[in-house]
């Protein structure tokens, strides 16, 4: 992690998520986070009434940092409150980071569990929830360690379990290790999952806000959206909403993977140019490389390239270029590998990870890796990218079950878009112009 040091304490910060990240290697564990300022945002919402402090979180316009976008505020607003409310109620940090280019939250993780420990419990108050479930994962290992360890101390200090700091709120937390597929990033997959079951989306509505899991209501947000609530309480609405840049409120862990000077993850204000990000934070492109296109959120989302560089990272601009900000972790193409093989890893990966349910994921996605690498390994026809397009718009938002499908055409189409020359390329010159060697000896 690149941290700039920042040298506020307990004032207002303005890279709240990484504040409580210090060298200290220790730095995860509650005595070093509770000297930073960990747990006063708890402190604070147990004495607010749950309306007051739901109010706070709408007011902040905090929007979900998995990916979607979708505002934390409202989404909590359909969970059904009142002496009537279906008990228990849950809710679920979805901590299953397998977005291809994503490692945002595994920093968060690992090294302040406390953070997100802290959140699912303001969390759990605000909705009169139950019981917490962190779904994680499973290859996260020192990640998994570390939060069994928080999750010790906080029942060993009234921070879990009965009458929390005397408060009379109540509230377990469940660590849950991820079997290993992407679809349970989906949160009506993951929920089948926790409950034993194939982790296969269900149909919406019902919203698992209202019947989740085990039918009961259901919260499920990103690890960095949960990290987010001890600040709201903190330091105020109006606080988290100055830090913004642009539109979006709040700040990021913004990241960049690829071929460039300084990899790595950053915490910046929502709205930072795409530009800023790639050229000052990671230093612009390694020696001898040219910058050819990057994703800006993961991978599955569209394609953008230079010309972009002064879009902020704000979910409704980057919209407005075609694409999504996603996780809001780049990555960066260079003009030396090709993109045809880059779409065919991400395509196989998604093809791999279909759970099966819709056929435009389950036939659509294995067909489109098949195309590919025929065209990468210079066997393709002209016809064949026809086909990819065709079998682009056969995923489109509304023809599949879930957001996978959609998801993994985005960087095939907007490559058969912006890179459309390289894929020509390799059907007329019957190799791949990236290789030294033939495609078939070197990929
Ligand atoms: C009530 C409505 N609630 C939407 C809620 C919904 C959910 C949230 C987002 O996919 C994206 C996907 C990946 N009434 C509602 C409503 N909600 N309409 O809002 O829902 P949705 O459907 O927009 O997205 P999603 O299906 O949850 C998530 C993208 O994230 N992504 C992938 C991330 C991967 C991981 C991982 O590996 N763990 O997180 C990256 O960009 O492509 O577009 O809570 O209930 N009318």
């Amino acid at each position: 992690m690149n941290t700039e040091k920042s040298s506020e304490k307990s004032t207002y910060p303005t890279k709240p998520l990484t504040r409580f990240i210090t060298d200290d290697d220790n730095c995860w564990q509650l005595q070093e986070y509770q000297d930073l300022g960990g747990y006063d945002g708890l402190k604070h919402a147990l004495t607010l009434s749950r309306a007051a402090v739901l109010d706070e979180i709408k007011a902040s316009n905090l929007r979900g940092r998995g990916g979607a976008g979708f505002p934390t505020g409202l989404k909590w607003s359909f969970v059904p409150q009142g002496d009537d409310a279906p008990h228990p109620k849950y809710l679920i940090v979805n901590a299953d980071e397998m977005e291809p280019g994503a490692f945002k939250d595994r920093l968060l993780l690992e090294k302040t569990p406390h953070q997100i420990i802290e959140g699912l419990l303001i969390g759990g108050y605000t909705l009169d929830a139950d019981i917490g479930y962190i779904f994680i994962r499973g290859d996260y290992y020192s990640a998994i360690q570390h939060i069994e360890i928080a999750l010790q101390e906080c029942y060993d200090n009234k921070l879990l379990g009965k009458d929390i700091l005397g408060s009379g709120f109540n509230f377990e937390i469940h660590i849950h290790t991820s079997a290993g597929r992407y679809i349970c990033g989906e949160e009506t997959a993951l929920i089948n999952a926790l409950e034993g079951k194939r982790a296969i989306p269900r149909a919406k509505p019902p919203f698992p806000q209202v019947a989740g899991l085990w039918g009961k209501p259901t919260i499920v947000n990103n690890v960095e959206t949960f990290c987010n609530l001890p600040h709201i309480l903190n330091f105020g609405a109006d606080w988290f909403k100055s830090l913004g840049r642009f539109k979006d409120a709040g700040t990021k862990i913004f990241g960049v993977s690829g071929r460039v000077k300084n990899p790595g993850l950053w915490e910046l204000p929502m709205g930072t140019p795409i530009g800023e990000i790639i050229e000052h934070y990671a230093g612009g492109m390694s020696d001898g490389y040219k910058l050819k296109g990057y994703l800006p959120g993961g991978g599955s989302t569209d394609f953008l390239l230079a010309k972009h560089f002064d879009t902020p990272m704000d979910y409704d601009e980057i919209g407005k270029q075609r694409s999504r900000m996603g996780t809001g972790t780049i990555i960066v193409l260079d003009d030396k590998y090709c993109p045809v093989a880059m779409v065919l890893n991400l395509v196989k990966f998604f093809a791999q990870e279909s759970c099966g349910w819709c056929t435009p994921c389950r036939d659509g996605l294995p067909w489109a890796a098949v195309l590919l690498e025929k065209i990468e390994q210079g066997k393709g026809e002209l016809a064949d990218i026809k086909q990819l397009e065709d079998l682009c718009k056969f995923a489109a938002p509304g023809n599949t079950f879930c957001a996978l499908a959609p998801g993994a055409v985005e960087p095939l189409q907007s490559a058969l878009n912006y890179f459309r020359d390289d894929f020509e390329q390799h059907i007329t010159q019957k190799s791949c112009p990236y290789c030294v060697q033939s495609c078939e000896q070197s990929h």
